[in-house]
């Protein structure tokens, strides 16, 4: 079995300093928040900006100085979000691509987002990854429901995609897959040969979720964007606090978590993963 790549969601897109005081916001606080987990055994950190009022932001600048701000304190993969927040245009959403990041998310379809709709049209997903082919970004497929899984096939037989890839399986949204055993048993058993997977459980499925992906052979994403609790109403005091309790439990199970460059190495970065028809 792969070492353990240990994700951590720090910010999102959702999330308030009202709901999660901890909650890191700008790019010095994020880049805190990326080296406490790093140090606890992250390999990669998933980010979002937000302006200074804690709004969300998918401006090029702001993803620059956030970057910059980790790079500068870790060497921790910084994975940036084409996600963004429900409601902003594609264009918006693709600008961290431009500046050509180790990884960035790719979500593999539309879904019902608590009482809102994130919508991922397939003509704009397509552009999204001709973006990342064309600035050399590892893309994290996020897969919410199992039709986008079905999608990320389609692609396969289009020779757009090829193995090995990486996909996130995002299990709990309010209107998405829920975050159940079943639904994670169902969608690796739905993986395509030689596809790496990760799971981000939310809220109350974010440990029992990760517990399986150790026991399985996947990866584990955790982290105030998807969770904010330690355990039933405890606020978790850090990201960091996530991060070592999952580190902990995978050494404890004998499955060594990766270091930054151990996960590069599993994920492809820095190698061209196009497949031969695209490249
Ligand atoms: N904020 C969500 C609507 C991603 O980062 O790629 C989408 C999201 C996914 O967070
Ligand atoms: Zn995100």
């Amino acid at each position: 079995m792969d070492k353990l790549i240990i994700t951590a969601a720090l910010t999102g897109a959702e999330v308030t300093r009202e709901q999660q005081p901890a909650l890191p916001i700008s790019p010095a606080e994020i880049a805190q928040a990326a080296w406490e987990c790093a140090r606890a055994g992250a390999s990669i950190v998933h980010v979002h900006a937000r302006r200074p009022d804690g709004s969300s932001t998918q401006d090029a600048p702001a993803y620059r100085a956030i970057i910059d701000a980790v790079r500068a304190r870790c060497d921790v993969i910084v994975q940036v979000s084409t996600g963004g927040a429900v409601g902003m245009s594609a264009e918006e959403r693709l600008a961290p691509v431009t500046l050509a990041p180790e990884m960035a998310t790719l979500s593999m379809g539309s879904v019902n987002f608590g009482d809102d709709v994130f919508l991922n049209a397939p003509t704009d997903m397509q552009r999204f990854l001709d973006a990342m082919r064309a600035h050399g970004v590892v893309p994290e497929f996020e897969i919410f429901d199992a039709g986008h899984l079905a999608t990320l096939a389609r692609w396969m037989k289009k020779g757009l995609v090829a193995a090995p890839a990486h996909v996130d399986f995002v299990l709990g949204v309010p209107g998405a897959m829920p975050g159940t055993p079943e639904a994670l048993m169902y969608l690796r058993s739905q993986l395509p040969a030689g596809f790496s997977w990760v799971v981000a459980g939310i809220g109350a499925a974010q440990l029992p979720l990760a517990m399986m992906a150790i026991a399985l052979g996947g990866h584990v994403r955790v982290g105030f964007e998807d969770n904010i609790y330690l355990r039933r109403g405890v606020l978790a005091a850090s990201n960091a606090q996530f991060v070592e309790r999952i580190a902990a439990i995978s050494r404890a199970a004998d499955r060594p978590v990766a270091a930054p460059d151990e996960a590069r190495a599993l994920l492809g970065i820095g190698h061209d993963r196009r497949p031969q028809s695209a490249a």
